[in-house]
Formats: structure tokens, C-alpha cells, sequence
């Protein structure tokens, strides 16, 4: 077979939606690029996925079924495979209905076809399925409460921003499309300012960098709107256009600059700081999507809001407070959410699965997770799917998950996925389609729940209403369907297959006419403070468990590390030095890592990368608390406080 070109996009869990240009040789994935006329990948793309061929083509990689045996797992046709689901999951369903099945479903792959999995469980079920969002559900709620709904303003808006704050993000890693953009607004004389607890790649592209203590936004955002009051620099409009105006400006003027700054851990002059970038109109926030993930993160997020609003800054080019692009809203995905199934919490979904009573779950399948390694409290997750009747996971890697199930099938990578994806970092939107064949013993979600449903038809014959018929069609048909509100608009399956569109229905600014979807047509401030996080004495330091450029979430590019590799600033470890074997410990667990000593971080952090893998001890989740956020029920995997030792 000769070489191939051919074009996809990337369904990773990522803000950018890449197009991707995969160089196809013999039927082997060889290479994959970005694709030079999609206008936010302008031709490259990031390290993790620039390696994934060597993932597509990986040893490790599952192409048959496995079945539970003993300890270990036994190799099974996929039509045996889907007998004994359809067996079990009957059985379990007609001793303790439906609700003693869990369907978990993450960030594998954001394809909007996956939808289907969903409507499948919902016809069989419908089944206990997780409430809450670890990964955005904080600012979720606060953006919702605070504008009555969630978008943002064009990427290429950010062309007419003087001034870019980006608080709490580190696009050199995990937003890597929205450096050109960055680049070149400083290159007209932008300014840039970050606000971050840690000292990243990105410090290097800001004009400043202010260095809160974790958490700290909150004072930091009320610092600086008692500032903007105190100066006369908030729009005269704002009390207008603001519910809760009055106790907004109260609660900023409760304490002075200085104590605000104390409570911040930041010299005062980085509030004027602050104050004279939101002032420097338009100046639009870039709000990370880690930040929110503490007790009170949702405050953090609404507090930000606010500091967009009475700045003047909502409403007009080049400004706006971003946090997500709605990447569902050009889909139609009206099939889904008939009947209200029983839910548990997502962050604390180890202890629910384990406590759950009438019914008790009993059945988890799960698809495009890794809830071992990813959710909080790790070692309960891994506990809790152990001591479960029948574990089913859906993956293309034997991952800390799936070594806990009963069942594991082999299913389709970004190369082989047939789907829709947006972004939730711009507001393009593409198709995937397969560059490469899946080897013979792989089937995609869709096919997957299509072969069970027709299983599960074929036992139930005549005595339930059929639901092969709800999940039949291609996953060309599923795509057309999830575009019909779009089509009408020129966004067909074939365009998308061959570029991304940007979302016809997503405006460039927000809130022009001055009017909010809430119910009073106006924005709403922040009102009341959360309490403030726990204190943990004995354990001085906050961990952050950030994103590295090594991989996605729990997917690495090559080999994922074998000892978790923890950096602090010298005077965090008194003592220890640099490459020193340490334990970190916090109240739930301990783990080894390797010490790097980082002079030009805060004195309060203990660093750590995302997505290390719970059976070989490199796991940040090992050490997280699994408690919710104070709004939109986030995960708090930020408020987790550790010490050093030597190991
Ligand atoms: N390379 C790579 N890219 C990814 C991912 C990945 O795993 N790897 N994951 C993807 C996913 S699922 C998502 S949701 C996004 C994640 O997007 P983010 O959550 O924005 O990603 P991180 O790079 O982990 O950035 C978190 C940043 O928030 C900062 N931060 C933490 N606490 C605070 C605080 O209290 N105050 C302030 N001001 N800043 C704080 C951290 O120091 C860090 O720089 O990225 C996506 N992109
Ligand atoms: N400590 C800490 N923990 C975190 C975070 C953090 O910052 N710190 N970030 C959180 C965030 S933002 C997120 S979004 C979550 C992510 O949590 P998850 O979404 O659970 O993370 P992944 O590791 O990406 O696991 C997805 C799995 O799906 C598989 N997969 C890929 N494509 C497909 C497909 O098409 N179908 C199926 N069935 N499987 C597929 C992959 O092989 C992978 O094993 O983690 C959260 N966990
Ligand atoms: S993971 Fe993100 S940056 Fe990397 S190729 Fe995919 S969409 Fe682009
Ligand atoms: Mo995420």
C-alpha cells in the first residue's frame, strides 16, 4: 500500500480540537502533524499526540477481549465477551434493577457519538450514572450563576485585548493553541499578566507575574476590587447592570489593601498591579480550569467574574472573563436524558459506589476513564471496583482500571475514532474519521453497546420492548443526526470531515446589548464568602498535581514515569537535598518520589505531575481527599496538604 495523507481531528480531552494530518504507510499510523489550514492549530500540535503513533502501534495496546481468570485474564472471542455481559448485567438487573448498575463515563475521548453509550444505558437502565464534573464543575456553576450561562468570547477577540490576564493557566502545557495568540498580542504591545502559585513555562511570556499564596485568589480578587472601589476606577454603569452591587462593594471593603494582600500572600503593589491591568480596558481574563478545583473554587471563579464586571470589562471587544467554550452548543444531542436516573458524585464516587444502598451498585462499567488513577482517593476508587460483582471497562490500555475488572474490551484510538468533537478552548468544530483500520478484535463504543443491545434483545425476546433498534445507525448517521440544528447552517458530515467550522452559532462578544441570561437580565456578584479551607497542621505544604506536556491526563507519551518526581523550593525540605528519595505524605496516604529543588517557586508548594499511575505508587490521587468543591459539585483535588520526608 502506498503512503497515505489523511485528515482527522483530535477527540482528546483538550481545549484545542486539533485538525491532525496523519501520515499513513502500509495501513500503519506513522506519523501525525497538525493541520496548517485549521486557523487555532496553524500546523503544529503538542508533544503528547506528536508521539501517539507510538502509542497506536504499541505492544501494550489490547486487540482482544479479556476475561477474568483468577487472578489474572484469559483472551475471549468479542462475541463471547458480549454474551457474558448481556448474562450478567440481566441477571444483575432483574435480581436489583437497574440502578445496581453504574455507567462511568470520563474525558477519553470527547467525541459527541459516545453520547450513544449513554442512550443505551438509559434504555437498559436507566442506570445509576455520576453527578458533579471533577474537571470543570466549580466554574461551571460560578460562570453560570454569575451570567446565567457558560461560553466565551472568540479566541481571535483576544486580537483587540490590551491587556491578557491569565489566571491560574499554563497554556505551554495544557492550552498550547493559545500561545501564537499570546504571542502575537504582545508582539503589538499587549500586556500579559499571570497569577499563579507556581512559577511555570508561562512566567517567561507575562509582563508579570504575581505568585498568590494557593488559594489565595479570593482575597487577592477582593484586594483588588476594594481597590477599583477605593480608586473610583469601577464603571459608573456597574450597579446598573449588577445584582448584588451594594454587598458586593461591603464584602470588598470588609478589610483593607494591606490585609487582603496578607491573606493573599502577596506584596501589596501586585493588588494595584492587578487593578491597573483590569483598568487598562478591554482586558480579558483567561481563567484556568485547575483553579477551581478547591473547596472553595467556585468563589475563586465568581470573584474573578466580578472583577470583569465592575472593571468595565464584560460587553466589550477584547474583553470578557473566559472559562470554557460551550463545545456542545452547535450539537443536538435532544436523544439522550428521557427518564431522571439515580446519580453519585463524582469526586467522592469511591465512598458512594461502596455506600450505595437500595440498591447497592453492583455493576460498574466504565468508558473512556480511568477513575483509579484520576479520581480522587485513589486507593478507595481501586477499592471500591475490586469489591464490585462485575467490573466491565471499555479501553485500548490495560490501565489501573481495567487490571480491576472482570471484563475488559478492547476498543478504538483517536486514529480509528468516526465522531464529532468542539473545543472547548476556541469554538471550532470537527469530524474525526478513521486514518487507520482498528486491528480485527477492536470495536468502537458505538459498536460495542450495539452488539449488547442486540444481545440483551435477542435474551429478552418478547418479553421487553427491544433497545437495538434506539442505538442502531453508523456512527456517519449518528454524526448527521447530532448536526441537525447546524445543518441547516451549511455544517454537513462531509464539510467537517474535510475542515473545522467554526461554530456558526457562538457569538464573538458576549453581552453586548448589556443584558444577561439570568433571571433579572442582570449580572450577578458574588455576595457571600465559603468558609475557609481546613487547616492541616503538621502538613505544610499544598500539593499541586499539574498537567505535563508527557501526557493526557493519565495517557503518557512513552513510558510513564516509575517514580513520581515531586519538586519544592529548598526551604520546603529543610535538609534534603536535590534528587533525594523522599516520602510524601498527607492525612489519606504516603507515596515515594524523587526531590527536585526549584529556588524559584513559593516556599508553601510541592509540585507534581497529573496522571501517574496508581499500581506503580507515581499517583497524585493517592494522596487526595475526595470532597467536593463549593458549588457545581468540582472535585477539591487542589486543597491537599503534604509533607516531606525522608524516605
Ligand atoms: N499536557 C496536558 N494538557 C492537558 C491535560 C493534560 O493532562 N496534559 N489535561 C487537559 C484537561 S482534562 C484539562 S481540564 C485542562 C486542564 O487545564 P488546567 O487545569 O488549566 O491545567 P493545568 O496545566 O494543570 O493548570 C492548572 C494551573 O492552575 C494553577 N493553579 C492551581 N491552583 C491555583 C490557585 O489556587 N490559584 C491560581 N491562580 N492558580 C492555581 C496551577 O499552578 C497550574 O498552573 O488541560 C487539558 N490539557
Ligand atoms: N490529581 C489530579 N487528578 C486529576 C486532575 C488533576 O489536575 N489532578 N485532573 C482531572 C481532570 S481535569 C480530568 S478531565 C480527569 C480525567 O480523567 P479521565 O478522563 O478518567 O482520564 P484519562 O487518563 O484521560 O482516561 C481516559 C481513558 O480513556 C481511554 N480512551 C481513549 N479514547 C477512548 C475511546 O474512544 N473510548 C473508550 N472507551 N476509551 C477511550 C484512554 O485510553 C484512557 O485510559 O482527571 C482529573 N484528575
Ligand atoms: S491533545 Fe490538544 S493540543 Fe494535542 S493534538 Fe490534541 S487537541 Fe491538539
Ligand atoms: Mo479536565
Amino acid at each position: 500500500m502506498p503512503t497515505e495523507t489523511l485528515r482527522t481531528v483530535c477527540n482528546r480531552d483538550c481545549p484545542d480540537a486539533c485538525g491532525l494530518i496523519a501520515t499513513v504507510e502500509d495501513g500503519r499510523l506513522v506519523r501525525l502533524g497538525g493541520d496548517p489550514a485549521h486557523p487555532i492549530t496553524r500546523g503544529f500540535l503538542c508533544s503528547r499526540t506528536s508521539q501517539f503513533p507510538a502509542r497506536q502501534n504499541s505492544p501494550d495496546r489490547l486487540t482482544v477481549p479479556l476475561l477474568r481468570d483468577g487472578k489474572g485474564f484469559r483472551p475471549v472471542s468479542f462475541e463471547e465477551a458480549i454474551a457474558f455481559a448481556a448474562e450478567r448485567l440481566l441477571a444483575i438487573r432483574a435480581e436489583s434493577g437497574p440502578a445496581s448498575i453504574l455507567h462511568y463515563r470520563s474525558g477519553g475521548s470527547l467525541g459527541m457519538v459516545k453520547c450513544v453509550v449513554d442512550l443505551f444505558f438509559e434504555s437498559f437502565g436507566p442506570v445509576t450514572v455520576k453527578r458533579g464534573d471533577i474537571c470543570s464543575g466549580a466554574g461551571d456553576a460560578a460562570q453560570e450563576a454569575d451570567f446565567g450561562e457558560e461560553e466565551s468570547h472568540d479566541l481571535f477577540d483576544l486580537e483587540r485585548s490590551r491587556t491578557i490576564l491569565l489566571w491560574g493557566k499554563n497554556p505551554f502545557i495544557s492550552n498550547v493553541h493559545l500561545l501564537p495568540i499570546l504571542k502575537e498580542a504582545r508582539s503589538r504591545g499587549a500586556r500579559i499578566v499571570l497569577v499563579d502559585p507556581v512559577r511555570h513555562r508561562t512566567a517567561t511570556l507575562a509582563d508579570t507575574f504575581v505568585a498568590p499564596r494557593p488559594g489565595g485568589d479570593l482575597a487577592l480578587a477582593l484586594g483588588v476590587a476594594a481597590l477599583l472601589l477605593e480608586t473610583g476606577r469601577v464603571v459608573p454603569e456597574a450597579p446598573s447592570f449588577c445584582e448584588g452591587f451594594e454587598s458586593f462593594r461591603s464584602l470588598a471593603l470588609t478589610k483593607g489593601i494591606d490585609a487582603w494582600a496578607r491573606e493573599a500572600g502577596v506584596p501589596e503593589d501586585a493588588i494595584e498591579l492587578l487593578a491597573s491591568a483590569l483598568a487598562d480596558r478591554p482586558c480579558n481574563v483567561q481563567v484556568g480550569w485547575g483553579m477551581g478545583r478547591r473547596t472553595n473554587g467556585s468563589a475563586i471563579v465568581r470573584a474573578i467574574d466580578a472583577l470583569g464586571a465592575i472593571s468595565g470589562n464584560l460587553g466589550i471587544p477584547g474583553g470578557g472573563v473566559s472559562f470554557y467554550f460551550k463545545r456542545r452548543g452547535a450539537f443536538d444531542t435532544s436523544f439522550l436524558r428521557k427518564s431522571p436516573p439515580r446519580t453519585l458524585s463524582e469526586p467522592l464516587l469511591g465512598r458512594e459506589i461502596l455506600e450505595a444502598k437500595e440498591p447497592p451498585v453492583r455493576a460498574v462499567w466504565v468508558t473512556a476513564a480511568n477513575p483509579v488513577a484520576m479520581l480522587p482517593d485513589s486507593t478507595t476508587v481501586a477499592r471500591a471496583l475490586e469489591t464490585r460483582e462485575f467490573v466491565v471497562v471499555v479501553d485500548s490500555f490495560l490501565t489501573d482500571t481495567a487490571r480491576r475488572a472482570h471484563l475488559v474490551l478492547p476498543t478504538t484510538t483517536l486514529a480509528e475514532d468516526d465522531d464529532l468533537v468542539g473545543a472547548y478552548g476556541n469554538h471550532w468544530l470537527g469530524a474525526s474519521v478513521p486514518v487507520v483500520a482498528p486491528p480485527p478484535g477492536v470495536r468502537s463504543d458505538l459498536e460495542i453497546v450495539q452488539a449488547l443491545a442486540a444481545e440483551i434483545d435477542r435474551r429478552t425476546a418478547g418479553a421487553r420492548e427491544p433497545i437495538a433498534p434506539g442505538v442502531a445507525g453508523t456512527a456517519k448517521e449518528w454524526k448527521a443526526r447530532i448536526l441537525r440544528k447546524v445543518e441547516p447552517l451549511g455544517l454537513t458530515v462531509e464539510r467537517l470531515e474535510k475542515e473545522s467550522v467554526r461554530n456558526p452559532l457562538a457569538p464573538t462578544v458576549l453581552f453586548e446589548e448589556g443584558r444577561f441570561p439570568t433571571p433579572s437580565g442582570r449580572m450577578r456578584l458574588l455576595t457571600d464568602l465559603p468558609a475557609p479551607p481546613e487547616e492541616e497542621p503538621g502538613y505544610p505544604l499544598w500539593l499541586f498535581s499539574s498537567s505535563t506536556e508527557r501526557s493526557q491526563s493519565s495517557q503518557w507519551a512513552g513510558e510513564p514515569p516509575v517514580v513520581l518526581e515531586a519538586t519544592c523550593h529548598p526551604d520546603a525540605a529543610p535538609g534534603l537535598p536535590d534528587g533525594a528519595d523522599v516520602v510524601v505524605e498527607s492525612a489519606v496516604g504516603s507515596l515515594r518520589a524523587r526531590l527536585r529543588l526549584d529556588p524559584s517557586q513559593r516556599t508553601d508548594v510541592l509540585i507534581v505531575p497529573k496522571g501517574g499511575h496508581f499500581d506503580s505508587g507515581t499517583c497524585a490521587n493517592a494522596l487526595v481527599r475526595a470532597r467536593t468543591t463549593d458549588a457545581g459539585e468540582g472535585a477539591a483535588y487542589l486543597d491537599c496538604r503534604v509533607r516531606v520526608r525522608p524516605a
